[in-house]
């Protein structure tokens, strides 16, 4: 894992269908994260925040709403993070809603192409973030990144970073998963994308889950996770604009964040959706530092290996 970690804040609810994601830098940075890392010997800088325009909270247009705006935001993020990469830092991207996922890892995937690395993406989400303009139920972008990344989408959003698709569905593996619309499910099937959905999770266990989840990364793999905050049950993080229910708990959210430490493979990082005008006493970024804790190789005991059944 890489030591040298760049904090990169992005204000902004752009894509979202609740104002407030645009404080969530803010409030995760209030809640500790640097001191946080560095308490676990990382060298932490903090970029401070990107600017890029303002929320003009208008209806869709054509299926999207927003869609110049978001790719402005988009490109800019794509930049700072790609380099970031390019000096060996890991980015750490304080979202802002989850259409910055597009910015953040077609920067990753382009880095990837760049460096001969082998991309494994983890999308830990209540949604599949799958739709486009035909199949959107509200138009926000923030549920269309990782379609967009896979090149279902109007080429200024698909083509940030240069290539389109920006990634292969087969390096994604979705976690979390129980909010869909009709048609998104028929396009995640189409796409092929490996979908742990909560009823998987209920079924297996979190641990088999994360397990499979992770199988095939080597050494010469980047692992990037995309945590967009609503993946929790919302009784535990209700600070997020679209809450579902029947997430994963505290000690399954927890395992999966040890699990994907364990692998020593975590190269970049997103934490998505936040939005502190819907949390009580800034608990949900409290919980979202503690967890990027865990996933940073906090444990109860010194571990030298996971425990094997
Ligand atoms: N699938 C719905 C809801 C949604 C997706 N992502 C979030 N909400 N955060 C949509 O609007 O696309
Ligand atoms: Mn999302
Ligand atoms: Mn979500």
């Amino acid at each position: 894992m890489q030591h040298h970690i760049s904090l990169i804040g992005v204000p902004t609810d752009i894509g979202a269908g609740a104002r407030g994601a645009s404080m969530g830098p803010e409030a995760l940075r209030v809640a500790g994260i640097r001191s946080v890392l560095e308490s676990h010997g990382l060298d932490v800088l903090d970029r401070g925040n990107l600017s890029g325009p303002p929320n003009p909270w208008l209806a869709p247009a054509e299926g999207y709403r927003h869609l110049a705006e978001v790719v402005e935001w988009n490109q800019t993020l794509h930049e700072a993070v790609r380099a970031e990469l390019a000096q060996a830092r890991m980015p750490i991207v304080l979202g802002g809603d989850h259409c910055l996922g597009l910015g953040s890892i077609s920067a990753v995937a382009r880095h990837c192409r760049e460096t001969g690395k082998k991309l494994r993406v983890l999308w830990l989400d209540a949604h599949a973030d799958f739709n486009t303009a035909a199949l959107t139920p509200s138009g926000n972008i923030h549920g269309m990144p990782v379609a967009l990344l896979c090149g279902h989408g109007p080429a200024p959003l698909t083509g940030i970073g240069g290539t389109t698709p920006a990634i292969d569905a087969g390096v994604v593996r979705q976690i979390g998963i129980r909010s869909v619309d009709a048609g998104e499910k028929r396009l995640v099937h189409e796409a092929g994308l490996e979908v742990f959905d909560m009823r998987y999770i209920d079924e297996m266990g979190m641990r088999h889950t994360m397990e499979q989840a992770l199988m095939g990364m080597d050494h010469n793999t980047h692992l990037h996770v995309s945590f967009d905050v609503d993946f929790l049950d919302p009784e535990i993080a209700p600070g997020v604009g679209t809450t579902v229910p029947g997430g994963p708990t505290y000690r399954e959210a927890q395992l999966c964040m040890e699990m994907i430490a364990d692998t020593g493979r975590l190269a970049s990082l997103d934490v998505m959706e936040l939005n502190p005008a819907l949390d009580v006493r800034n608990r949900t970024a409290e919980l979202a530092v503690d967890l990027i804790e865990s996933l940073f190789g906090k444990s109860t005991l010194m571990r030298k290996t996971a425990p094997r059944a």
